[in-house]
């Protein structure tokens, strides 16, 4: 494909409520936007990293920054013909994943677009639809966080994670699951725990959690191997896995037994597909991870999800949780029986509203390829 140019966009969007995790509290997201055009169509992608280094040490800011010296550049003189040779094109920036991701899930939208099939089919996905849960912040209250409960449940999610930290878990798992005896249940501690939480982490295996969400930090593996070992509820990682290779380890060493995959986490779907696979060949199961996307991201975690192995329910939940107006047409709905239906139109299937980018964007930036040449 021959690329014309690559746009940046920062755009920011009010979350319809607070998200508060152990790491902190997110009221408004400030989200960059890549379009990537070529050939008449426009790939569009999302960052995202959040604005400030807590869940990770890539910022919206340094993505940006990224993005316009380095990987724009080198993809906008590349001319990739599909999107799992951007991995290649990026391979000596160290780093910046979530950057990455967003220019090289771009091109595999323009690529679905160009080729006339579903992104999710681009991708290798074979689901029509996919399984949803939510993730439920902190909230003020033991009653604010069963009203959340309550409500998704009669919005018909098949999953609910709490998140967590010390002082706010097992007086909350206990209250939630009296009152829900059987429901699939799960926490994220975004790595609020430490060594000597390790019997305090075991005493959550009385509630039947489907699973417990990095417990301890965010680099780690050695670790929560060592916990894995002495708890009978199956540890998952997040912000460990950052590709192929950390997946291997971590199941290796016995170190989780389901692994929550993030396209911006791991630097784009190639990897994502990558991690995906390997946990599939030493039946480990994964899910669609989220990090409050706006629609574009929202979509491409809907066709990430479509393949095989994504057998748990995922954080990938409806526009109307996160958005007064979405900025994709239609908004993504959830049924009542917590499923979303996988597009079978050509591309992302959801229709970017061009008009309302344009009013939320705060910085645009665009690198043009004949600059270049
Ligand atoms: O750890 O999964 C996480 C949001 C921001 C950063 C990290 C995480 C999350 C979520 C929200 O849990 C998932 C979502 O609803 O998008
Ligand atoms: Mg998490």
């Amino acid at each position: 494909m021959k690329i014309d140019s690559i746009v940046l966009r920062e755009i920011r969007m009010p979350l319809v409520q607070p998200f508060q995790t152990s790491f902190g509290t997110t009221t408004d997201r400030r989200i960059m936007l890549v379009e990537v055009r070529a050939e008449g169509l426009t790939g569009w992608g999302e960052c995202v990293a959040g604005e400030h280094p807590y869940f990770s040490e890539e910022t919206i800011d340094t993505a940006w920054l990224m993005t316009m010296q380095e990987l724009a550049p080198a993809l906008a003189s590349a001319d990739p013909e599909h999107g799992g040779k951007c991995p290649g094109i990026f391979r000596k920036v160290r780093g910046h994943r979530m950057a990455k991701a967003a220019l090289e899930n771009a091109v595999w939208d323009l690529e679905a677009q160009m080729r006339g099939i579903p992104l999710a089919q681009l991708l290798g996905g074979t689901r029509e639809v996919i399984p949803c849960g939510v993730s439920i912040g902190i909230q003020p209250t033991l009653e604010k966080q069963l009203a959340a409960v309550e409500k998704e449940l009669a919005a018909g999610y098949q999953r609910i994670k709490l998140k967590c930290k010390p002082g706010w878990d097992v007086e909350i798992f206990e209250a939630v699951r009296n009152r829900w005896p059987e429901i699939l249940l799960s926490c994220d501690a975004n790595s609020a725990y430490r060594l000597n939480d390790m019997d305090h982490l075991a005493s959550f295996d009385a509630f039947d959690l489907l699973m417990i969400e990095q417990p301890l930090w965010a680099d780690d593996f050695y670790f929560h191997s060592m916990l894995q070992k002495r708890i009978k509820t199956a540890v998952c990682l997040d912000e460990s896995i950052r590709n192929r290779r950390d997946a291997l380890a971590a199941i290796d060493m016995g170190s989780c037994r389901i692994i929550n995959i993030k396209n911006g986490r791991v630097g784009g779907f190639s990897e994502a597909i990558a991690v995906h696979n390997a946990a599939q060949e030493r039946g480990v199961p994964v899910w669609c991870g989220g990090m409050l996307e706006s629609g574009i991201g929202r979509s491409h975690n809907i066709a990430l999800s479509s393949l095989e192995n994504f057998s748990l329910p995922g954080d990938v939940s409806a526009s109307k949780r996160y958005w007064t107006e979405d900025i994709i047409e239609p908004e993504v709905e959830v049924s009542s029986q917590g499923e979303i239906r996988v597009p079978t139109s050509p591309g992302r299937g959801f229709q970017v509203k061009t008009d309302l980018v344009e009013r939320l964007t705060v910085r645009r930036e665009e690198v043009r390829a004949l600059a270049l040449a």
